[in-house]
């Protein structure tokens, strides 16, 4: 039982419908959800990770995945919502799913930056970063994803607080990242796998963008991120490119892939879903769907890898 009946999962929903799903979602699967805030957003809003999993008296490593980083990626935060779905409606029936929830337990934050997403439906549909304040400036916010201490703000960043790239005023400075780095700290025992989806580009991507230095694993991050993208190919014939952030598609510093990776978390990916252009940030929302059934061959493949290694 997945629950509401009502939720749309082929629909770009609002934050409001969003967190009133993350309450009845759980709510009405207890034995397989359960909910934690892990803090609150620079507004308020509150961040609720999702532990899908069944149940355990010993602890279970763990995968953890967050979508919406960045605000106008409105595709991510769909699959989020699908993830959850599927999990819970194929727990059971499908194989894969129910070894995967087993063994393992799936952390998922449906929207990461919430008050920029929020601000996408309400102000500016093209919004990509946090909305902090600054002193000395009337720009808001700093791009999330600059904004994790991994070679900060060396590459790929600027300083400047109205760029759509500002890296922020420190490691950490924004509130969200801060709690979800703080999270992943707190879990780092058990956490095997760190999952973030953006869109757009069709790329899989895997540390380092903020050197050209490859990863430590790299043959290992290479060959699964190849096999996952064939597996998502399979299905419609969407092609994409994987490879190391830098070479693959910029350099860029303070990204959370290579932060998780330089904590220990070894499988650390970042997708880029669809398209390559077209519509960009607006993806129809009939590419919902199928975005969706696509990208779940290569999230089970990459769990896969990770529960048998
Ligand atoms: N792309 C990512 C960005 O933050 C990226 C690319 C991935 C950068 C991993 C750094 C680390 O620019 C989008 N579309 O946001
Ligand atoms: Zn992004």
């Amino acid at each position: 039982k997945v629950s509401p009946r009502s939720h749309s999962y082929i629909r770009y929903n609002t934050w409001d419908t969003i967190q009133s799903w993350i309450a009845s979602v759980s709510s009405s699967n207890s034995n397989l959800i359960s909910k934690q805030v892990i803090g609150n957003t620079y507004e308020g809003r509150p961040m609720t990770v999702l532990k899908l999993g069944k149940k355990s008296s010993s602890t279970k490593p763990a995968i953890f995945m967050d979508c919406g980083i960045h605000a106008r990626e409105w595709i991510s935060p769909a699959f989020c919502q699908w993830f959850v779905k599927e999990a819970l409606s194929t727990y059971g029936s499908d194989s894969q799913m129910t070894s995967l929830l087993n063994q393992m337990d799936v952390f998922v934050l449906p929207v990461f930056n919430i008050d920029g997403y929020d601000f996408t439906h309400k102000s500016n549909r093209m919004w990509r970063k946090t909305l902090s304040k600054k002193s000395g400036t009337a720009c808001l916010g700093a791009d999330p994803n600059r904004n994790f201490n991994a070679g900060w703000c060396t590459a790929g960043a600027s300083s400047n607080p109205c760029s759509d790239t500002y890296c922020g005023s420190a490691p950490e400075s924004e509130i969200e990242v801060k709690n979800v780095a703080d999270f992943i700290r707190r879990n780092k025992s058990i956490i095997k796998a760190y999952i973030t989806i953006h869109s757009y580009s069709q790329l899989l991507l895997f540390p380092y963008s903020y050197t050209f230095q490859l990863a430590a694993d790299h043959s290992e991050l290479l060959q699964v991120a190849q096999a996952a993208s064939s597996a998502l190919r399979s299905l419609y014939g969407t092609a994409y490119t994987s490879g190391p952030g830098a070479a693959t598609i910029y350099p860029a510093a303070g990204g959370s892939d290579d932060w998780a990776y330089d904590l220990g978390v070894k499988y650390s990916y970042t997708f880029e879903l669809r398209d390559t252009g077209r519509y960009g940030f607006l993806l129809p929302e009939s590419q919902i769907k199928p975005t969706c059934e696509e990208t779940m061959l290569a999230v089970k493949y990459i769990a896969a890898h990770v529960q048998k290694n």
